[in-house]
């Protein structure tokens, strides 16, 4: 239709902007509004999937993605993109559930940020602004991955990936990487101190995990080497270490205490998920596995156990995986991935468990600390031969048909 005035088109413009926000307003709002249900078609009884993600890019709030001034944005176009919202760390701060995403902008570059609910279900609203995460000298490129631990020190730690580029990668080669672990320190999650990386004599490290108590009177760190950005290499596995301070943080003497093994869920390399869970039994902890296929790389997410003075040492261990990807959690920008690096076990023993999956979105499963121990406890350990598996099924048939 032509326009017949300067007027008239800029009253078309400004009607076109309020509708199109007004849309885009309900839409946003009904997402984050809507009911997270269980999945009822899931029922291996250890754990319940609801069947929403808790977060997505889409979850994100419109002011941080939209120009919203129609002099400065007349056709209300997205300024700057969110491509995914996915692995999180998790706190239960007085009755509500924090969670510290990695955001990542349509520019593949990570940043965190806290989203908050009242049940830890549903309903999840990311605060106003993204965490300010201070740098060091050397910065950050790239952030992501946060393990959030309330300490017995009394501060609540944040131990994160940061890569940079890998300064000896011969010119022309824009992809290699170094990983290590950049820690910060917070009481609010608003306010954070960054400390040094965590220093150890491996080339690399992801997935470092402080464990939430004094170890001998040391701060004890999960730790995983690896020899490059992608392959755990000749070591990998799931290190253990200990340093006398956090500032800065030291790692001497690094053992791995849980091995990747040939023909498993964790044939290529493992990770320490969240922090451990302090039961009764000892400390229950939340990992993921990754072996190759003709796929790519499959992530899987496993428990196992370790002595509750002296968590190093792995108790028990489940055969198999705890959860894998399934339906759309599938798909995804790295397909075949459920990753965790969040959960909240609650004073009546729940435990929600929060995992993203194909580094996409974040979904939560709901267990508890019984049913986690009693899966982990009396899960067969994996038999490591086809032959042996049959017999270990074949006692549980017998068992189950002499009833
Ligand atoms: O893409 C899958 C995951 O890959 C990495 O984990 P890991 O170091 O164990 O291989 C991380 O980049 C993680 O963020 C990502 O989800």
């Amino acid at each position: 239709m032509p326009v017949r005035s300067a007027a008239a088109s800029k009253k078309q413009v400004s009607l076109g902007f309020a509708s199109r926000l007004a849309f885009l307003r309900a839409q946003h709002e009904a997402l984050l509004t809507r009911p997270n249900p269980l999945d009822p078609a899931w029922s291996n009884g250890v754990y319940a999937r609801h069947g929403h993600p808790v977060l997505t890019a889409a979850h994100t709030p419109l002011f941080w993605r939209y120009d919203l001034n129609p002099k400065t944005n007349p056709f209300l176009l997205e300024r700057l993109g969110i491509n995914a919202v996915f692995n999180s760390g998790a706190l239960e701060v007085d009755g509500k559930i924090l969670l510290v995403a990695r955001v990542e902008g349509a520019d593949r570059k990570s940043f965190f940020a806290v989203a908050e609910s009242d049940n830890g279900v549903d309903n999840f609203r990311f605060w106003d602004y993204p965490v300010v995460m201070p740098e060091t000298a050397d910065p950050d490129v790239n952030v992501y991955d946060l393990r959030l631990v309330r300490h017995e020190d009394g501060w609540i730690y944040g131990l994160f990936c940061t890569e940079r580029k890998d300064p000896k990668a011969p010119p022309g080669d824009l992809s290699t990487a170094t990983a290590q672990c950049g820690i910060a320190r917070t009481r609010d999650l608003v306010k954070w101190e960054r400390l040094p990386d965590l220093k150890t004599a491996s080339p690399q490290q992801r997935n470092v995990v402080l464990h939430p108590e004094f170890v001998r009177g040391q701060y004890a760190f999960y730790t995983r080497p690896q020899d490059d950005f992608i392959q755990a290499g000749s070591g990998g596995g799931i290190g253990w270490g200990l340093s006398k301070r956090m500032n800065p943080a030291v790692i001497a003497k690094e053992t791995v205490i849980e091995q990747r093994a040939y023909h498993t869920i964790k044939e290529l390399k493992n990770g320490e998920g969240p922090a451990p869970i302090k039961t009764a039994q000892g400390w229950l902890h939340l990992a993921h596995g990754v072996r190759g296929c003709a796929a790519g790389l499959r992530y899987v997410l496993y428990t196992y156990l370790s002595d509750l003075k002296e968590p190093w040492k792995v108790t028990r261990q489940p055969g198999g995986y705890f959860i894998g990807p399934e339906g759309e959690e599938r798909i995804g920008d790295v397909s075949n991935v459920v990753f965790s690096n969040g959960w909240v076990a609650r004073a009546s023993g729940e435990v929600l468990i929060y995992y993203a999956s194909s580094d996409t979105r974040l979904h939560v499963a709901t267990s508890s600390v019984d049913r986690l121990l009693d899966y982990t406890l009396n899960t067969p350990a994996d038999a490591q031969r086809s032959a042996a598996c049959v017999q270990q099924r074949i006692r549980l048939i017998r068992k189950n048909l002499a009833l």
